[in-house]
């Protein structure tokens, strides 16, 4: 009897989820609850990787992802993390970065940071350069990130 019956919670629980889903979809003008500030990019000379860093606030009550990175100047933009063991640090590519409720996401030297490579335009220190975040919710923010020397530790 008790499988029986825990089938219509489950029940219940897909409705439930699906109303969640088609409230947050775009298009259903919910405020926007992500917003992006502090970018930056540690520019490298030549074709080297550049890194780019920023924090995400997400003042909404649902947690979500940071599943993506667009740039102009750059022709790939991945999410990489760097994992210290000991004396020696390794950088993995990730397909997300967790942003919770109400929380904030921090990318930053020495842990996330956006890996920008194949360089489109030769980016100049001191002028600024925009990079567009998606989030698991489809919401996209575009910020305008300060290019930075190689020797920058963004402060
Ligand atoms: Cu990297």
């Amino acid at each position: 009897m008790n499988r029986i019956r825990r089938i219509p919670s489950i029940l219940i629980a897909g409705a439930l989820a699906a109303g969640l889903a088609t409230l947050s979809a775009p298009g259903f003008a919910a405020p926007a609850a992500v917003s992006v500030s502090d970018c930056w990019i540690r520019l490298l000379p030549g074709n080297l990787p550049s890194g780019g860093y920023f924090k995400a606030n997400n003042s909404g009550a649902e947690a979500l992802d940071l599943v993506g990175v667009d740039s102009e100047a750059f022709g790939m933009a991945m999410l990489h993390q760097t994992q210290s063991q000991g004396s020696t640090s390794t950088m993995a590519m990730v397909d997300k970065a967790p942003l919770p409720a109400h929380g904030t996401l921090t990318f930053a030297p020495g842990g996330y940071h956006v890996m920008l490579e194949q360089p489109k335009t030769k980016l100049k220190v001191g002028t600024t350069t925009p990079l567009t975040f998606s989030f698991s919710d489809g919401e996209k923010v575009t910020a305008s990130c300060a290019v930075k020397s190689a020797g920058s530790t963004g402060q």
